[in-house]
């Protein structure tokens, strides 16, 4: 009788909600603060959506790293909520990325955001293991670069039984020393996304749609994750699958690694024509929603605007992203060009029109993901 009673209670206690289950990254062993930055990011994403830039705290169009200063802040008198950074070359043991940006400096600008209490994102645009082997066939700008879709055979000459398995594993190895290394002033691994191998249903990088299988894509995935996470015993990820612009859900998915490796679905979709806003509510219809149904976060995590339009993000990005449940929104570096001729107009960052975007109610900045309290941090005016 008292077992019966208690498990009406018991009942009664879930159905109101009351016992619901917050939900968790991928990893089962993720660290307290990488829980609670998913979660928060899970509440947030309904509150409204954070702004991103690529690269943001290390250079804009005419300055290379400069304390605290950002294109963004210098634009709307704020940091944006999340930071992107770019991990490619650090696979090759360089010191400075594809961009020619410091690694050393990356790390100092993650943990200098994470202490303001934004949240921080990586990209790797890995070198092309295979192609950038044939020396005397590097000629081609593209040659042996994450660019590179001359052969079909790369993924599976990674993958364990490939000829280029092992230097793979050098590649990752590199890789996890660096996560490693991401430390906050307590010495504990700092949260971030990890976005690697984007933009899969496009065929423009060597793990594409049309250059390696779905089923080849999806084991890169779990063969990448399982390296950091069993492997390497790193706890301080979360995971963001990611596609360029796809039409269906279907689409979307194909190559999907798993809902036990994979945190956020994202998407990739640049403004190239009219039919943009429209494409665009469209795919975040279908990926918000099933983002939902699997306990995952969200993000538009490239756009931009490639139209010349001088309103597109109060006109075009802002109506739709508002619509649904979008964790961030990233545009892109603001290249660094260091030979522009004293005749060329200096490049603006952003135009006047992304005030507009900064002041909606729907968007969040810095001083939004601190009040928000992101990390559940007990002093919440942290210095900026
Ligand atoms: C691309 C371009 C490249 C850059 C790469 C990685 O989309 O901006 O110039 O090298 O991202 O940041």
């Amino acid at each position: 009788m008292k077992i019966l009673k208690l498990t009406f209670l018991f009942t009664l206690i879930t159905l109101s909600g009351f016992g619901q289950k917050l939900p968790v990254p991928a990893d089962k062993k993720a660290t307290k603060e990488t829980v609670i930055l998913f979660q928060s990011l899970c509440k947030l994403k309904n509150k409204g959506v954070m702004y991103g830039h690529q690269d943001d705290l290390m250079y804009g169009y005419n300055w290379w790293y400069e304390k605290d200063r950002s294109d963004t802040k210098e634009s709307v008198g704020d940091y944006p909520a999340v930071a992107g950074f770019e991990l490619g070359h650090i696979e090759l043991g360089n010191e400075r990325s594809l961009d020619s940006v410091s690694f050393i400096q990356i790390a100092e600008q993650i943990k200098v955001h994470y202490r303001r209490g934004g949240v921080i994102t990586l990209s790797w645009h890995a070198n092309n293991p295979l192609t950038m082997q044939n020396k005397d066939n590097l000629t081609n700008r593209q040659k042996g670069t994450a660019w590179d879709v001359s052969s079909k055979e790369v993924v599976a000459s990674i993958l364990p039984g490939g000829k280029y398995n092992e230097l793979f594993n050098t590649w990752l190895e590199r890789l996890a020393t660096f996560f490693i290394g991401l430390k906050d002033d307590k010495g504990l691994p700092i949260p971030f996304i990890f976005r690697p191998f984007h933009e899969h249903s496009g065929s423009f990088f060597w793990w594409g749609t049309n250059i390696c299988t779905d089923k080849e894509y999806s084991a890169l995935w779990r063969y990448t994750v399982n390296f950091f996470r069993d492997k390497k015993n790193i706890h301080n990820i979360l995971y963001a699958y990611n596609t360029d612009r796809v039409t269906s859900l279907e689409q979307y998915m194909k190559g999907y690694p798993g809902d036990d490796i994979i945190d956020m679905l994202s998407l990739d979709m640049y403004d190239r024509g009219e039919q943009f806003g429209g494409e665009l509510d469209n795919a975040l219809a279908f990926v918000t929603r099933e983002a939902i149904t699997r306990n995952k976060l969200t993000a538009l995590s490239e756009t931009g605007e490639r139209r010349g339009m001088p309103d597109w993000w109060s006109s075009v990005l802002l109506p739709v992203v508002s619509k649904y449940p979008v964790g961030y929104v990233l545009t892109w570096r603001d290249t660094f060009r260091p030979k522009v001729s004293g005749m060329e107009k200096p490049v603006q960052s952003f135009p006047d029109d992304f005030k507009y975007f900064y002041n909606s109610p729907r968007t969040l900045f810095l001083k939004e993901a601190i009040e928000a309290n992101v990390y559940l941090r007990n002093d919440t005016k942290i210095p900026r």
